[in-house]
């Protein structure tokens, strides 16, 4: 039986033992809420200037405590919708046979990926990859397929040639030749990653290519992996610039493992233009042919980029405002 005495004594320790654990949890939510307060969020990055509206569309959506994954996707539907954007959507730059042929793909916090290749006639081609993502088993669908599968979905059916594209299409012709200039030519895609304020990361890339690319020709926007990677534990990158570079590094998925070994972002972009540098040296090829930029955002909400050569732009929306900011090269290359 136990005496008055053991239970009192047995009442007390029990006590103190709850009061301690009950502490130390509030110690443990205490310590997760101040790491919380420490993380950057919401944030939102995009390539090149018209990241700026870009972003502004995210943020709306970010801002009010929306998912990363809806705001990347309405962040690119702006360009891909400008018809005076050339490189993106309604309005890109038609390949050498007057066909535009678009690209885009999406990843999510889960890890879920769709993708849409070689997509002709859709003006929302992130869309496009969206519905791969969430209403197949399937994960990237190409050419007549990809249009095939939207036209199921209930995307429009539009002609996305602006007469400023035919004509100099038409002018291309005269040469027909086929010299891929950076940041002119063949600028530019854009790749959109946030983190939103629940902590997760998402992803969206969408182009027109290469300008004047051979017809069937795919880049790296499309492609997870190279043009974009979303790791949640870890953080995020897109690209831009010859989708052929970086495609060869698997460009963005290296930027990610480079993150967790714990570089920060800005120094694993930088690592994997020195990857393309390298393989552009072995190659033998010249290396102010070419431009490649990464962007990167790390789950702490720190951000960083690093491209080939001068030029190249990002737009970062965060508690800061909305700022573009350029980046840093690798070769400067002075201008004639
Ligand atoms: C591609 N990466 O199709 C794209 C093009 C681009 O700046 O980003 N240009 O290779």
């Amino acid at each position: 039986m136990t005496s008055r005495k053991t239970f009192l004594k047995t009442s007390a320790i029990t006590g103190a033992a709850m009061l301690l654990n009950s502490l130390h949890i509030d110690a443990k939510a205490e310590k997760r809420e101040r790491k919380n307060k420490q993380v950057n969020k919401p944030i939102v990055l995009s390539t090149w200037n018209f990241g700026l509206k870009a972003n502004e569309a995210a943020w709306e959506i970010l801002s009010k405590g929306g998912k990363a994954l809806d705001a990347v996707e309405a962040g690119v539907r702006v360009p891909e919708a400008d018809p005076t954007e050339r490189s993106v959507g309604y309005g890109g730059r038609p390949d050498r046979d007057g066909r535009i042929t678009l690209d885009a793909c999406i990843m999510d916090e889960m890890s879920n990926i769709g993708s849409v290749a070689g997509l002709e006639f859709i003006k929302h081609p992130i869309s496009v990859a969206r519905a791969v993502m969430e209403k197949t088993p399937h994960v990237m669908f190409v050419g007549d397929g990809a249009l095939q599968f939207a036209l199921s979905q209930g995307f429009p059916k539009e002609n996305l040639m602006v007469p400023d594209s035919e004509r100099e299409w038409k002018e291309w012709l005269k040469k027909s030749e086929y010299k891929p200039i950076v940041n002119i030519e063949n600028h530019d895609t854009i790749g959109m990653i946030a983190l939103d304020a629940n902590g997760n990361l998402s992803g969206a890339c969408t182009t027109s290519g290469m300008a004047f690319k051979m017809h069937g020709r795919v880049g790296d926007s499309p492609i997870i992996g190279a043009g974009l990677y979303v790791d949640n534990e870890i953080g995020a990158a897109t690209a831009t610039g010859h989708g052929e570079e970086v495609i060869r590094i698997a460009g963005c998925h290296l930027v990610v493992e480079l993150m967790r070994q714990g570089k920060s972002p800005e120094d694993a972009c930088k690592e994997a233009v020195n990857r393309v540098v390298h393989l552009m040296e072995i190659r033998k090829k010249n290396l102010s042919d070419i431009q490649v930029g990464f962007i990167a955002l790390n789950k702490q909400g720190e951000y960083g980029s690093y491209c080939v050569q001068g030029g190249f732009s990002y737009a970062v929306f965060d508690k800061e405002g909305n700022n573009l900011k350029n980046s840093d090269a690798h070769l400067i290359i002075p201008k004639k």
